[in-house]
């Protein structure tokens, strides 16, 4: 939470997950989420919300799209993430406004049509390969976490991940995976790591850890509760609502 002339402000307290792919990046964010019983409730009337940099992947052209289904397409490299529209996002939930994200097909590996909205909350959370990259949206997080796994582990879950959900052959996974997503890990993804608060080892299977994590944003919505303000502008709306 944000603090102005002492008194809390309305802006929400936004915290960033990194890590490399299979991490368990959306892991810790789900069970974060359920921990604090955000999952049971509706969209519109949570807390705590999350969002994911894959939403971001940019558009591509005809001719990459043909190469992404050879396995020819680095998704690992940052120039492949429309940060414009993540940062735009990112000040509009600032803002407290409500949000369109896109919705990502690692099937076609194209945005679907339709996009998700993202109500305004107390604590947002951001998780992706390289959340920490840019330095403009990395400036808008308050906190930042890093999820530190296993090569050996992220690896074995990734080939399980990519084969059963998104539609790809083990040979495929693997060529792209030494080719790709290891380099692209060390050049771009590692280094951020030095920018995390909090690095969370293991993963999802850190329950000390999320166990912190979660204590904290508690103690985040109880101040955001008792905020002066509560009651009036579109959080305080939004909490006599829930
Ligand atoms: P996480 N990715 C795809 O496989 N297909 C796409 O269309 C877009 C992204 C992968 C991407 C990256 N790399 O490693 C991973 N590849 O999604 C990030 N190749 O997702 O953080 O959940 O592992
Ligand atoms: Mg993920």
């Amino acid at each position: 939470m944000k603090y102005t002339n002492g008194q809390p402000s309305n802006v929400p307290f936004i915290i960033g997950v990194g890590g490399g792919t299979a991490s368990g990046k959306s892991t810790v964010c789900k069970r974060i989420m359920e921990k604090l019983g955000q999952e049971a409730i509706e969209q519109e009337h949570r807390r705590v919300v999350c969002i994911s940099q894959d939403s971001f992947y940019r558009n591509l052209s005809p001719h990459q799209s043909e190469l992404a289904l050879r396995g020819q397409v680095n998704f690992d490299h940052p120039d492949m993430f429309d940060d414009q529209l993540l940062l735009d996002t990112l000040q509009d939930i600032r803002a407290g406004k409500v949000c369109n994200v896109p919705i990502y097909d690692y099937r076609t590996n194209s945005r679907l049509s339709e996009t998700h909205k993202v109500y305004p909350a107390d604590v947002v959370l951001c998780e992706g390969i390289l959340v920490f990259y840019q330095p403009e949206v990395r400036e808008l997080f308050d906190m930042k976490l890093f999820v530190d796994t296993d090569a050996d582990i992220r690896l074995s879950r990734r080939v399980r991940r990519d084969t059963r959900e998104r539609g790809r052959n083990l040979d495929m996974v693997l060529d792209q995976y030494t080719r790709l997503v290891k380099p692209a890990f060390e050049e771009f993804c590692l280094p951020t790591k030095k920018f995390a608060d909090v690095i969370i080892p293991r993963g999802a299977d850190n329950t000390v850890a999320i166990s912190l994590i979660v204590q904290h944003i508690e103690d985040l919505l109880l101040q955001a509760r008792q905020r002066p303000t509560a009651g009036a502008g579109p959080l305080g709306e939004r909490r006599a609502r829930t």
